[in-house]
């Protein structure tokens, strides 16, 4: 798979490597250990994120420095790689600065229906995580280059696009994947599980418990709806991103297909997190609302107000079930 990856990138000698807005464990971890592999092979590589990294991974960027966008550096890169995302506005103001500043760009990624316009697309829908690529990388080049920081890099981003090892994504070669990676760590799942989930705030909690109260059930208990308001941060003195995890509750409502949590931004509108555990594709539903992402976890915006939100989604939703 990644043969003429390997082969090509010998003409390069400086790489950019960019990791997708709102980052999470699979973009970071895939985006860490491309950069080390990179570095161990003798490039020079250079790592961009819009946005912060998020609490529970910052313990990931000590492994590798993730900078925010800089044109004088993007302006040294002879290269660059976008991991877990094949569009580029996905990527921030990279995007922008590309239209101007053409240069080659290759991704790496396991999302459906890449973009058009990418000179060497690594894209494999059936891999559980874009990190299951990266460790592919290594299998194919040396996998003695793998250490700990670098199995730990990787290990975080499948566990976190699988719902650890959960979701239907997940095949044998994953799990395989998952334990070499424990083994050449040399390091146990609960520090990670640990790193990553035991770290909530009192106030993460109370702001959860006001929203398990707004869940509803709709098409014949088929749909499953959360909203946070701006009130309720206010409230518990919290923000959006304090929800991770929050759509895993409707989600898991006994004969639920498929979930939405909405996040009430005013007048930005909503951003709606669609899972589904079913036959459901909210890839498909996100899309049709201008949005996108995989056929069991989706994201989009609708203009708002809520109750108008709510009540067009589950119409489009509807037609699937
Ligand atoms: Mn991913």
């Amino acid at each position: 798979m990644f043969k003429k990856f390997i082969t090509k990138i010998k003409h390069h000698n400086t790489i950019g490597v960019i990791s997708h807005i709102r980052p999470d464990g699979d973009c970071i971890g895939s985006q860490i250990a491309l950069c080390r592999w990179l570095d161990n092979n003798g490039y020079t590589a250079l790592a961009f994120n819009d946005d912060d990294i998020p609490d529970n991974l910052q313990w990931m960027a000590s492994y590798f420095p993730v900078e925010k966008p800089d044109v004088e550096k993007f302006e040294q890169c002879d290269l660059f790689i976008l991991v877990d995302g094949n569009a580029t506005h996905r990527f921030g103001a990279f995007a922008e600065w590309h239209e101007n500043h053409p240069r080659p760009v290759w991704i790496i990624d396991h999302h459906p229906n890449p973009d058009d316009g990418f000179e060497v697309v690594i894209s494999e829908v059936q891999a559980s995580s874009t990190c299951e690529l990266i460790y592919r990388l290594y299998e194919e080049d040396n996998i003695d280059q793998i250490d700990e920081e670098i199995a730990k890099a990787l290990y975080t981003g499948i566990i976190t696009d699988t719902g650890s090892l959960q979701f239907d994504s997940v095949s044998p070669e994953t799990v395989e994947i998952t334990a070499n990676l424990l083994r050449i760590g040399g390091f146990k799942p609960n520090e990670i599980a640990e790193a990553l989930y035991s770290n909530k705030t009192l106030a993460q909690i109370k702001l959860l418990s006001l929203a398990l109260k707004t869940i509803e059930i709709y098409e014949d208990n088929q749909v499953a709806i959360m909203y946070v308001t701006q009130d309720m941060l206010n409230d518990t003195g919290t923000t959006y991103s304090d929800c991770e995890g929050f759509v895993n509750y409707p989600l898991s409502v006994e004969k639920v297909k498929a979930a939405i949590l909405m996040k009430d931004h005013g007048e930005e509108g909503i951003r709606m997190s669609l899972r589904s555990r079913s036959e459901v594709d909210v890839n498909i539903w996100a899309r049709e609302l201008g949005g996108g992402g995989h056929k069991k976890a989706a994201g989009a915006w609708h203009k708002g107000p809520l109750d108008t939100a709510i009540n067009e989604v589950v119409k489009i939703g509807s037609k699937q079930l």
